[in-house]
């Protein structure tokens, strides 16, 4: 208590003060805790009586949910399917994030503020060439395929959202809370695919943005609720055999038996409908999607049952007859700036040089058979492009060993005008700047008078009516 300079004068008067603020803080401590106390009791006598409240009628109360086929064994089956198809689903997302090259220039980044989640991107290849028309349809198929998965285990555990009371503990509400996180964020992700892919773009900022910091939201909380229930999904699947149930009929449908995490109904209907109906039905569905999206990513004579492809209407006939993404008009790309007056700038080392297209024309031709690959999930069959080398090119701006290059499109300003593609993609003998297709002059539509075409790039990277190329170390 006493301050350096200050002589010690007598031990017992300090020793009394000390004595004095022990009594005091003994009363406080005292008055304080019986107030706490009772503060304590009123909180319990609230907390059993909010316990003792009654459902709200409807779907809180357990008789409400009647259904005899919910149950973990069923939850299981398609808990199982999710199990499978999920981590498929992440990974051929995370591999078309990294196909775009953000990594690579703030240009083609979408996620500037992506931190460690950009930890694993790396150098995305030009070979096989399929690859990103391989990851992003099994992407978007897959995703596709799903939904009826998803909505079914959705149902199965559905009583459990209606779970009463909501919140009976910390632990209870952080149990909550991660419930909320994994199917809100799965809702979320199936949601904003489905409507890109839809081409619904009613997105606030970027469809990128929200898919992507989505997915890492929604498989933060699916890691931690497979872990939670990996061990019951197991023994869920082992209670009863799958071979069984299917030859199950109605008459002998019954209920699984009572569970802890209360799926099984407290008092079920009568069956209307078998296991096997219910797993049938759900596979019939997702068959259905499958049959009706597949085609747009696979071509081929299956491009025509691909009903549910946006970009699958016919494209017409002739050598451009293949699927457009947005055409010319759409993107304020006039006649006009492509006629005669337009010019290929070329920068790189020293001066920069400027073509005409016949000049273009004239230098050595390559061809190269590559698919338009969207992000959307559709592709083209095989297209024979031809032009030049994007590699000549850069031997072209004294950069023969150009690390990347920048490519502009003459489009006004907006999405998909500026891309950079990387050394491996500027190097690759399919790379072109291709100046036709199929043995005809590139359509206005496909990005006359020329444009980037790339092994294995997403189709937003292969960017139409290109005036500009930039090639840097
Ligand atoms: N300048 C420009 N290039 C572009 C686009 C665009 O809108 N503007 N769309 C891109 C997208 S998203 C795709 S999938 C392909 C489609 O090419 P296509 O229309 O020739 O099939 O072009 C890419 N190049
Ligand atoms: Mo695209």
């Amino acid at each position: 208590m006493d301050s350096g300079g200050r002589p010690s004068v007598s031990g017992s008067s300090a020793e009394r003060d000390e004595a004095h603020v022990r009594r005091r803080m003994g009363r406080i401590g005292a008055a304080a805790a019986a107030r706490a106390a009772a503060a304590v009791a009123h909180g319990r006598a609230i907390a059993r009586r909010i316990r003792q409240t009654p459902p709200p009628p409807g779907p809180f109360r357990p008789e409400f949910w009647r259904s005899p086929l919910r149950g973990p064994w069923l939850t299981s089956v398609f808990g199982l399917m999710l199990l499978i198809g999920i981590p498929l689903l992440f990974v051929t997302g995370l591999l078309s994030y990294a196909a775009y090259n953000p990594g690579l220039s703030p240009l083609n980044d979408k996620t500037p503020d992506k931190g460690v989640l950009g930890f694993y991107l790396f150098s995305w290849p030009t070979h096989p060439y399929w690859l990103y028309r391989l990851t992003q349809g099994v992407h978007v198929t897959l995703g596709v395929v799903l939904v009826p998965v998803l909505l079914a285990k959705l149902w199965s555990v559905i009583p459990k959202l209606f779970e009463w009371l909501p919140v009976r503990s910390v632990a209870h509400g952080l149990e909550r809370l991660s419930l909320l996180m994994l199917v809100g964020g799965v809702i979320f992700e199936f949601v904003t695919g489905i409507l890109n892919i839809q081409l619904y773009y009613v997105f606030p900022g970027s469809f990128y943005r929200l898919h992507f910091y989505g997915a890492w939201v929604f498989i933060a909380a699916f890691v931690v609720h497979v872990c939670l229930k990996l061990g019951r999904m197991t023994s869920a699947l082992r209670s009863r055999s799958l071979s069984a149930e299917l030859r199950t009929d109605l008459a002998h449908t019954r209920p699984e038996p009572p569970d802890p995490d209360g799926l099984v109904a407290a008092a079920p209907a009568p069956a209307t409908m078998t296991r096997r109906g219910a797993v049938g039905m759900v596979g019939a569905g997702s068959l259905l999607f499958l049959v009706v999206t597949a085609g747009q990513s696979i071509g081929g004579w299956l491009r025509g049952t691909a009903l549910l492809a946006p970009h699958n209407r016919d494209p017409g006939s002739g050598p451009n007859s293949f699927q457009i993404n947005k055409s010319a008009a759409a993107v304020g790309v006039t006649p006009a700036v492509v006629g005669p007056t337009w010019r290929l700038e070329i920068h790189g080392h020293g001066p920069a040089r400027v073509f005409t297209r016949e000049q273009l024309l004239t230098m050595p031709q390559h061809a190269a058979a590559l698919p338009i690959a969207c992000v959307e999930g559709w592709s083209t069959d095989d297209q024979h492009w031809s032009g030049l080398r994007l590699a000549d090119l850069a031997a072209l701006a004294g950069m023969p060993d150009a690390g990347s290059v920048l490519v502009e499109s003459l489009q006004p300003a907006g999405s998909f005008t500026k891309v950079v593609l990387r050394g491996n993609q500027v190097h690759d003998p399919r790379a072109l700047l291709a100046l036709r297709v199929n043995g005809a002059d590139l359509s206005l539509d496909h990005g006359y008078p020329a444009r980037v075409i790339v092994p294995a790039n997403p189709g937003v990277n292969n960017t139409k009516w290109v005036h500009r190329l930039t090639f840097r170390t």
